[in-house]
């Protein structure tokens, strides 16, 4: 006899803000904050499951609205996710195709935008499904092909405080050239045992950033490097970049933007060249792979739509001969046990997956991860494997309510230090 399945009878939307040291990259600086989203899926049996997401505006938006409707669904009705929160958003696929080519994270789409909140709730009900049958998220998902996930040490120019008062500070202090990067490198290697490390670029000059790359080459021979200029380059810089720094990157970054000056760097250089922001959804795939612009994907699973997007994206990717690896943005841990849940059922996951986590100094569970030789280990406990520390989020959510900060703007953070700073028009650097 068939047993009854859960019915969701609560969903929950909880904005909280995180704070952030002072990373800078192509368009200004992190602020002191940022906003995530923590959704708490409840089931007629009592039990919890969670997910987490961006927590702008827009997106916290969406989530509460379709918080509003899942409940009475069953737990187990996933693929209809995506409908419902467009439904529920009052939102359709084709109106808001907008490219927003400075933007981090690629094209800015309500595709995009209603994909990344149906992860957090398809990640709390598999949680929560998890905890239920007790098994763990992984085992949902096919299983597990290896017991630790690789994560790489992800490398910022940053400064040792923000500009304004009340900020949160840290004991890293400031990275500004190639030996700041390069001590902030072996804290990173000494501390979590990273053993290969990303850069994120785009800004300064670019021969300034490759003298960190090859700073980087000399002090830990062999690692694998990455540098990630956020499509800040113009394709002859691109292409200068790859041809200096051709045998000592695993591969480059975003090193312009959009798919033809991808496909053209590839092109002219034959380097090995990645993606977040000119492949984030399906409908960019066929282009991209048909012009070679891209030989690994970053996907991210908030903005791919959960952990089985993800896995039909790395059917495609394996199809096509493209690579797949992950994409981090400020995070915490509840995210980062859905990436390992995930990155552990991906046969053919060659390459560290990138991870933001080291810099957060909080989060909402109960046991933070502890990056291991660089690696996390693969739950086989129920669910995701991790509870939620309420008291923590509440104070992460009465932050939200009492700063008012509502959307992550590193352009404004960085005009607190030059009031004349705008945003920088790509490509930013020639
Ligand atoms: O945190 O500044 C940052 C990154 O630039 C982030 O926003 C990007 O989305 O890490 C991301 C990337 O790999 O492009
Ligand atoms: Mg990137």
């Amino acid at each position: 006899m068939s047993r009854p399945m859960p019915t969701i009878v609560r969903a929950t939307v909880t904005p909280i803000l995180i704070s952030d040291p002072p990373l800078l990259n192509v368009l200004g600086v992190h602020q002191p904050y940022t906003p995530r989203s923590i959704v708490e899926i409840e089931t007629d049996t009592g039990v919890v499951g969670i997910g987490e997401t961006y927590g702008d505006s827009d997106y916290l938006a969406v989530a509460r609205a379709l918080a509003k409707t899942v409940v009475g669904r069953p737990l187990t009705s996933l693929n209809g996710l995506s409908d419902l929160a467009y439904e529920s958003a009052g939102l359709t696929v084709e109106a808001g195709k907008e490219f927003d080519p400075a933007g981090l994270r690629g094209s800015r789409t309500n595709e995009k935008l209603i994909r990344s909140v149906v992860s957090a709730f398809e990640v709390a009900s598999l949680d929560a499904l998890g905890v239920t049958l007790g098994l763990p998220v992984h085992a949902l998902l096919g299983g597990k092909v290896r017991d630790r996930v690789d994560y790489s040490g992800y490398l910022f120019y940053r400064w040792a405080e923000h500009p304004v008062d009340d900020a949160p500070t840290d004991t890293w202090g400031a990275a500004l050239d190639p030996e700041g990067i390069v001590r902030q490198a072996q804290r990173f290697a000494d501390d979590y045992g990273f053993t290969s490390f990303k850069l994120k670029g785009g800004v300064y000059e670019p021969e300034q950033e490759v003298a960190a790359i090859r700073a980087l080459a000399e002090a830990f021979p062999g690692y694998p490097l990455r540098l990630d200029p956020n499509g800040g380059w113009s394709v002859d810089a691109g292409v200068r970049v790859a041809e200096e720094l051709g045998g000592l990157l695993e591969y480059l970054e975003d090193p312009t933007t959009g798919i033809d000056g991808m496909a053209e760097v590839r092109a002219r250089t034959g380097v090995m060249l990645a993606t977040n922001m000119c492949v984030t959804t399906f409908g960019e795939i066929p282009e991209a792979f048909a012009k070679d612009a891209v030989q690994v994907v970053l996907s991210d699973h908030h903005y791919w739509g959960g952990l089985q997007a993800t896995r039909e994206l790395a059917a495609l990717c394996r199809t096509h001969g493209v690579a797949l690896s992950m994409h981090s943005n400020t995070h915490l841990g509840v995210s980062l046990a859905a990436m390992t849940h995930v990155a552990s059922v991906i046969p053919d996951l060659e390459y560290a997956c990138d991870s933001h986590r080291p810099w957060q100094t909080e989060d909402v569970i109960t046991e933070p991860h502890t990056f291991k030789g660089g690696a996390i280990e693969v739950s086989d406990a129920p669910g995701l494997g991790v509870t939620l520390d309420r008291d923590a989020m509440a104070a992460l959510h009465e932050r939200w309510v009492r700063l008012g900060v509502r959307d992550r703007d590193d352009v404004a953070a960085m005009r607190k230090a030059d009031p004349t700073w705008v945003q920088p028009p790509l490509p930013r650097w020639k």
